[in-house]
């Protein structure tokens, strides 16, 4: 949604989660993962390939750089953000929030503690070291990579994990500046009302464990 508004696109976005999809989302989207896509007749899953779509249906404004480093570096950041930020935000986000507050499951404290203690560090350190001047990622313009590094971390913030400005004070004001853009604050809001409404996060305090 955020690459679509970049591109001045106006995206319409429909519930997909828990059946709620029907044939049209299982037709975009084989497995049921969600986004799936839709545009006319073309029907498509998986967010790298639907912005691919997009970056070549809308080449303006570029957001998925041409030159071979800049897009091999655009990519790259892209598959940080879909595998191993995905891995330990995805572990945190579905045991503090979709497990317990919408499908009702019981908490696994251990796991989202430990990616929050072990897995995130190092992508952060990582981060803050390779994030320049400008405050953008690639070519030093708002490219796919930034707004595949702010995602999961605009998710998590809705249930209140965010980046120590202490100890990555680069990077917290990097992905503030990212989640400032238009694109990114109305999603965020919206998305934060809903977490809210649905009981916030369950944290192992809150549940009265270790
Ligand atoms: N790499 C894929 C990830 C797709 C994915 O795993 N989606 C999750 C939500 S973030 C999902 O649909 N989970 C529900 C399920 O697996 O049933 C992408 O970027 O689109």
């Amino acid at each position: 949604m955020v690459f679509g508004a970049e591109k001045g696109l106006t995206l319409e976005l429909k519930p997909a989660g828990l059946g709620q999809g029907g044939p049209e989302f299982e037709a975009a989207s084989p497995f049921r993962k969600m986004p799936g896509f839709k545009d006319g007749d073309f029907a498509i899953s998986d967010s790298s390939a639907i912005v691919h779509y997009l970056e070549a249906k809308y080449p303006e404004p570029n957001l998925i750089p041409a030159a071979p480093e800049g897009r091999a570096r655009t990519i790259w950041f892209e598959e940080l953000a879909d595998t191993m930020m995905m891995a330990a935000g995805g572990a945190i986000f579905f045991n503090r929030f979709v497990g317990p507050r919408v499908l009702k499951q019981e908490c696994n404290h251990a796991a989202a503690d430990a990616a929050e203690r072990d897995a995130l560090p190092p992508l952060f350190d990582y981060l803050e070291g390779v994030i320049p001047a400008s405050g953008y990622l690639v070519e030093d313009r708002l490219t796919l990579a930034d707004i595949a590094i702010a995602s999961p971390m605009a998710t998590l913030g809705t249930i209140g994990v965010r980046i120590d400005a202490a100890r990555w004070p680069r990077l917290a004001a990097y992905i503030d500046a990212i989640h400032a853009r238009p694109s990114f604050a109305a999603i965020l809001e919206k998305d934060h009302a809903l977490v809210t409404a649905l009981g916030g996060p369950v944290t192992a305090e809150m549940a009265g464990a270790e």
